[in-house]
């Protein structure tokens, strides 16, 4: 599919309305996910803005993961919310009773659970950055990195070892949400299966903030939402404790390429600067965790489909979803005739390529798969971000023109400066909340 590309004009209007959205969206030491629906800050949207700030100001991208990480658990553990002032946000602090936590941080108020491992990769697109720029953006980037490895590596390390305690090489999560995919079909038989319990009652507020509920998840999926959380209070946010009396417990496939990405990433930052060495440093352990991830990620491929699987780590079950995390081997690589499968899949006609897309750009679920809907949430519509990372990925195995066919799609859905937090997929309307931050900040990555 040809693609129109977005004037010069465009193109400048586009940086500038970015940049204004990043700053409005900017609370002095973190940015909020979304103005309103999501009034604080969120553990991978975080990595995502920081690298889109990066292209503007090295400091305050950094600043951004700084703040970050004032949220880590001393599991080593990125909540995936961290809580900055009172909003009308549910679930918020008094939810998720993080105090029952040993765990927690002191002087932040956080949720109980994580997001997936964006992090590394975007700090070290910002060295590469900082790198390019030299001097004082350089010297400060280099600094950051010296002054935060052994946190990063915290978070790798507490995903490998709680979160993997029987070296599967699959992240295990507790919640949908720490997939980021929330109400992906990924999750339906698992979710089919749970009970919810009695639990104290609860009122949404994301519904008010959104044209349509049919783009939100359902009122019983946020029941199942709002079960699972209160299994992790009950467990006291024990991961061992909630392993065995939770209900969702999957081994994540995207989840453990982002990992297996980012600890490559991490082990090169430190051997570049000299930091993590000797045999049992950060170096070694970091490229441990990737090889084990790479190895579990590419163990999941279906080799029928050529898509990886996640595992119902309960029942032990493959489950053979249609999702985009079906694509994980591209980011974690490690097989090459995979990666070019994956790249002629991802771009022809049962994903970008489908007939029926407004844009070819990487949608959450197939169009041809039964669990494609339009204009809900992550059951279909595009995700900017998810778009980003596949070109990122295909960039990063040396795949520079699928990529940049991605990039190319991926700016002129973005022409409307609306900067969606989902698009619908067939006609192109803009879904969900609107000034979404990630979304800014990579249509800023994508024009640097
Ligand atoms: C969405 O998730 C939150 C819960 O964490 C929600 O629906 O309230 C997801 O899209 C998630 O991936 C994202 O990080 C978050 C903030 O943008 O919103």
């Amino acid at each position: 599919m040809t693609v129109a590309q977005p004037s010069a004009v465009e193109i400048g209007l586009m940086a500038g309305r970015a940049g204004y959205v990043l700053r409005a969206n900017d609370r002095g030491a973190f940015t909020v996910a979304s103005p309103t629906l999501y009034p604080h800050m969120w553990s991978w949207d975080a990595g995502f803005v920081a690298l889109g700030i990066a292209t503007v100001s090295v400091p305050r991208a950094l600043n951004e993961l700084r703040s970050l990480l004032s949220g880590q658990w001393a599991t080593g553990m990125i909540p995936h919310i961290l809580f900055h002032s009172p909003s009308d946000y549910f679930p918020g602090p008094e939810r998720w009773r993080t105090q029952v936590a040993a765990a927690r941080p002191a002087g932040v108020l956080t949720s109980g659970i994580c997001q997936p491992p964006i992090h590394v990769i975007a700090l070290s697109r910002i060295l590469h950055d900082a790198r390019r720029k030299g001097g004082a953006d350089q010297e400060l980037a280099e600094e950051f990195v010296r002054e935060t490895f052994d946190s990063w590596l915290a978070w790798h390390s507490y995903l490998a070892t709680a979160r993997d305690p029987y070296s599967y090489g699959l992240v295990e999560i507790h919640h949908g949400w720490e997939s980021g995919m929330d109400d992906s079909p990924r999750w339906d038989a698992a979710y089919a299966n749970v009970r919810v319990g009695d639990m104290p009652p609860f009122v949404r507020a994301d519904l008010a903030h959104v044209a349509d509920p049919s783009q939100r998840p359902t009122d019983a999926e946020y029941a199942t939402y709002l079960w699972l959380l209160e299994q992790k209070v009950h467990a006291r946010y024990d991961d061992a404790v909630y392993r065995a009396t939770g209900d969702f417990v999957m081994g994540d496939v995207l989840v453990s390429a982002l990992l297996a990405a980012a600890s490559d990433l991490l082990a090169d930052m430190g051997e570049e600067l000299g930091i993590g060495g000797g045999a049992s440093g950060g170096v070694e352990q970091s490229r441990a965790i990737a090889r084990r991830f790479r190895t579990g990620v590419l163990r999941s491929v279906n080799p029928e489909t050529g898509l990886a699987r996640d595992l119902d780590l309960r029942t032990g079950t493959w489950l053979d979803v249609e999702s985009a995390a079906g694509f994980a081997p591209l980011l974690c690589g490690g097989d090459d005739a995979l990666t070019r499968r994956q790249r002629d899949l991802l771009l022809g006609p049962r994903w970008c390529g489908h007939s029926r897309l407004r844009w070819p750009v990487v949608p959450s679920v197939s169009p041809a798969s039964p669990a494609f809907r339009e204009q809900t949430y992550w059951r279909g519509p595009q995700w900017p971000v998810l778009n980003w990372l596949m070109a990122w990925a295909l960039n990063r195995s040396g795949e520079q023109e699928a990529a940049n066919q991605l990039r190319l799609a991926g700016l002129s859905q973005l022409v409307d400066c609306d900067f969606a937090e989902y698009y619908q997929p067939v006609t192109g309307e803009t879904l969900g909340s609107r000034d979404q931050s990630w979304t800014a900040a990579i249509a800023l990555d994508f024009l640097a």
